[in-house]
């Protein structure tokens, strides 16, 4: 098989324990950390999906989210603080058969990546996008991040925070985003389902996943009870009606900082180009995959890297 086999069509069958790696590394994640979850559930869903390892890039930002890249055995790319979307972006242009996952946590993607999760979002890049969101700085220990509720106490705001926290839903659907969901740890099964729908989705699916920092964050306490708004009849809407998913988002993110854990679909739109099929169709978009090209020798290329070079001494 090619290095590149993302662009086979061939069945193959898939085993959770390929996405294993054979030399498997310590998970250095706290005791009862959600993070464990969000590995579990992308598990069990990529054979369900149907994507091999070598079909798969793991785009991953810093954080204990990022950490993620370590235990999930694929062609991966652990980036800078926040830039994992843009890298993703570059891969799947580059190479469309690729099945490209981005991941990281709300620090790093409502925080200093916030503008690349707008505009990934706006130009509906086809990939997956999971945001760890334990509403704090992990990694650096428990600082407030962009989705801590008001008045959350931490070292950094010792008399709680005096911000409203971002409304992560709504600025995705806002932005552009074609899939939107949130999901919990603590809800295994609702998990790995809502990532197998957000990877098999054409255009950028976002899954805020809620996951519990038992270290550092312990108003979140477990993310439970949880309600699965697809489930309860008190939450009856149309997912595909932006303004119906607009009012839902909103009173999920409302409830949430009260206490109250809503997770489910919120938003689906089948019907928008990709941003690889928009540069398709305006011609900008080479009709193989710009990362063949790399193994074959014969290839022209329009611009060489002597001719920039030299145009720019
Ligand atoms: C440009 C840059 N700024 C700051 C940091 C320090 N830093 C590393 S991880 C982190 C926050 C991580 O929080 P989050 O993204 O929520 O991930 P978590 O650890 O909670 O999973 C920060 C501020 C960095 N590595 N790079
Ligand atoms: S500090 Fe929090 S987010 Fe990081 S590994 Fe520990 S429990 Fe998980
Ligand atoms: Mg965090």
């Amino acid at each position: 098989m090619s290095a590149f086999s993302a662009i086979d069509d061939e069945e193959q069958e898939i085993d959770q324990n390929e996405f294993t790696p054979g030399i498997e590394p310590q998970a250095t994640w706290c005791p009862g950390c959600g993070d464990f979850g969000v590995l579990n559930a992308l598990k069990q869903a990529m054979p369900e999906v149907g994507r091999t390892p070598d079909e798969t890039l793991l785009v991953t930002g810093i954080g204990c989210s990022g950490k993620l890249n370590s235990y999930f055995d694929c062609y991966g790319y652990h980036s800078l603080h926040g830039r994992s979307l843009p890298i993703a972006r570059a891969a799947k242009l580059a190479n469309p058969g690729l099945e490209v996952i981005a991941a990281g946590g709300d620090g790093d993607g409502y925080g200093i990546g916030g503008n690349h999760f707008m505009h990934t979002a706006r130009e509906n890049h086809d990939m997956t996008y999971i945001v760890f969101n334990n509403e704090i700085f992990g990694l650096t220990k428990g600082q407030t991040s962009p989705t801590s509720p008001k008045g959350h106490k931490s070292k950094t705001q010792p008399h709680g925070s005096a911000k409203d926290p971002v409304r992560p839903l709504s600025l995705s659907l806002a932005s552009g985003a074609s899939y939107v969901a949130r999901t919990a740890a603590v809800n295994p099964r609702q998990a790995k389902e809502i990532l197998v729908e957000a990877i098999e989705h054409d255009g950028f699916a976002h899954v805020d996943f809620l996951t519990q920092c038992p270290t550092w964050n312990k108003d979140a306490g477990e993310y439970v009870p949880y309600t699965d708004i697809q489930d309860d009849d008190e939450f009856d809407f149309d997912i595909t009606d932006r303004r119906e998913a607009a009012d839902m988002m909103y009173e999920a993110e409302s409830r949430l900082w009260e206490g109250e854990v809503l997770t489910g679909r919120f938003y689906q739109d089948t019907s928008r180009r990709t941003y690889t099929e928009e540069k398709q169709k305006i011609g900008e978009a080479p009709a193989e995959p710009l990362a063949e090209r790399y193994f074959d020798e014969d290839a022209e290329w329009e611009r060489s890297v002597e001719e920039i070079r030299a145009n720019h001494t």
